[in-house]
């Protein structure tokens, strides 16, 4: 049986952080589904849904197993389409714990044969955020190495227009 994983998150724009993630991901499944979905409590984003997905793309080219993807629902439903029994996802540090365990609970109320998978970052991304790479690159601070090339350039584009 092929071991199918989803990787999910907003994205916003993807970090070095992440690829660790999604890398460390695809050495364990057979396949996995990177898939940018709406976090709710992230109102405003920076990049739309199709730039954050081009980002990935770009930025995950050289991983053959993965594949990229976008969904507008829960969670739960997109890992149920793709026939997919995990979710992976990543922790930093012990703040990131009371989120996840509370999205974790949830989604095993919804459905208990899908689980949750946590890796643990490297020590030299566990401060690393979408977040925090906005509000540098949004000063002028240089990001490039917290974010792939293309990502660095984009945050260029993006705050040069504003
Ligand atoms: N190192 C390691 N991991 C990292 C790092 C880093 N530096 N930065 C981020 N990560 C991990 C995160 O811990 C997470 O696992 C993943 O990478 C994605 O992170 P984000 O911040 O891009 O994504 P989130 O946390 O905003 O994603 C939340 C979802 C969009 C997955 C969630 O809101 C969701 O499932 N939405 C769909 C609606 C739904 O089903 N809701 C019910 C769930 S309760």
């Amino acid at each position: 049986m092929e071991r199918i994983a989803v990787c999910p998150g907003s994205f916003d724009p993807i970090t070095n952080g992440h690829i660790d993630i999604i890398t460390r991901g695809s050495f364990i499944f057979d396949k996995m589904y990177v898939c940018v979905l709406n976090n709710s409590e992230k109102t405003s984003t920076l990049f739309t849904i199709d730039e954050r997905l081009e980002l990935i793309r770009e930025s995950t080219k050289d991983i053959p197993n993965i594949i990229v993807d976008s969904f507008n629902g829960l969670l739960i439903d997109y890992a149920r389409s793709v026939n997919a029994k995990v979710i992976l996802r990543g922790l930093r540090a012990v703040t990131d714990f009371e989120y996840e365990m509370r999205i974790t609970s949830m989604n095993r109320k919804l459905d208990r044969d899908i689980d949750t998978f946590f890796i643990m970052t490297d020590n030299s991304y566990s401060f690393l955020s979408s977040s925090i790479v906005k509000e540098v690159a949004k000063y002028g601070g240089d990001v490039s190495d917290l974010v792939p090339p293309v990502v660095n350039k984009a945050l260029k584009h993006k705050f040069s227009k504003k």
